[in-house]
């Protein structure tokens, strides 16, 4: 598809202004400079305020990404000729929705496409963390590995143990699978249960109660969204009923762990080792938390994939095409689904 004309590409021939805010796989820059009046954004960071607010105010479809922040503060900016903010990658909560329904500005996303890589991420974390990866690398780097030795970095067998998994949708589903071949206990808790059919392929048991599960689990993995009703679902309280020994993983957003919380907890031993792939306040994560040697820390690598990252893209330009066309763009977010 790369080069081909927009009238190849069966869109009507105005060319849409479309600005990205980062740089995007090159295929897919390819095929956007190929279709629409494209401005790809900057390699290295995020957009700065004032160059955000000009992309707002002068584009007809915004690519966004994680680290652009856009509430309703920053919508004012948005021209009248803004229709779309196409989000690469399936996160929003980066983006006012509803705010930006107000003024006539769809938002799409990219779901499914990181669902595989996100959850392979899931269970590098779970082993990295139970089989105390960190810490062998370090051994080897530092030149001090001595041989080998009947006690040497002895961590912890994860077949057998008990997987709580929160939030069931296709991450969660996709972890299941992955810890099943583990031979993990699968448990989960999720707004809706499953059908049976589903929960029975999984080899899944709900549970009702997110208290319940977070006690019985030996890991827990983190796939809900966050969103108001997620925001700090793992709290203090909640920490504080894990088993000692319990692992936290999350591939989903840095939000729904009180991480200050789970920092305490992880120093004081109250809980067995956590691995991150997102942190609360982004960059800025609390400088004990990364000091911790049973703290594995990833730099929000879940979707880093080659394949991933162009299916992103080829989900943003089929939303981009549905809307040039008049037609609803396919992955279509919703305040109410947002
Ligand atoms: C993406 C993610 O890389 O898809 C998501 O929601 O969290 C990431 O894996 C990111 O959103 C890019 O904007």
């Amino acid at each position: 598809m790369a080069g081909k004309s927009a009238r190849e590409c069966g869109v009507a021939e105005k060319r849409l202004r479309v600005i990205a805010t980062r740089r995007l796989p090159e295929p897919v820059e390819a095929r956007l400079a190929a279709m629409f009046d494209f401005v790809p954004g900057p390699a290295e960071a995020p957009l700065s305020r004032e160059a955000l607010d000009t992309a707002l105010g002068t584009a007809e479809v915004l690519i966004t990404t994680l680290s652009d922040r856009i509430d309703a503060d920053r919508l004012v900016a948005a021209g009248t000729g803004l229709r779309l903010l196409a989000n690469f990658g399936a996160g929003v909560d980066h983006l006012d929705v509803a705010a930006a329904a107000r003024r006539g500005i769809a938002v799409t996303n990219t779901p499914d496409v990181a669902t595989e890589d996100t959850a392979d991420v899931a269970m590098v974390l779970i082993l990295a963390v139970t089989r105390r990866l960190p810490e062998a690398f370090a051994l080897l780097q530092s030149n001090q590995w001595e041989g080998w030795s009947p006690d040497l970095l002895l961590g912890g067998r994860i077949a057998g143990r008990r997987l709580g998994i929160l939030g069931m949708g296709r991450i969660g589903q996709a972890v299941a699978r992955r810890a099943a071949a583990f031979g993990m206990e699968i448990g989960y808790n999720n707004r809706n249960r499953l059908p049976e059919a589903v929960e029975t392929a999984l080899g899944a048991r709900w549970w009702p109660s997110l208290d319940q599960m977070i006690a019985q689990c030996d890991v827990l993995s983190i796939n809900c969204p966050h969103t108001p009703a997620t925001y700090h679902l793992v709290n203090a309280r909640r920490i504080a009923l894990m088993k000692p020994g319990a692992v936290v993983v999350n591939t989903s957003r840095g939000e729904v762990i009180d991480e200050n919380a789970l920092t305490r907890a992880l120093r004081a031993g109250e809980i067995g080792g956590a691995g991150l792939d997102v942190f609360e306040k982004r960059r800025e994560i609390n400088p004990r938390l990364r000091a911790l040697p049973n703290a594995v820390l990833l730099p929000h690598m879940g979707s880093a994939t080659v394949e991933g990252r162009v299916a992103m893209g080829e989900r943003v330009i089929a939303n981009i095409i549905a809307l040039a066309n008049g037609a609803e763009p396919p992955d279509l977010v919703t305040p109410r689904n947002a």
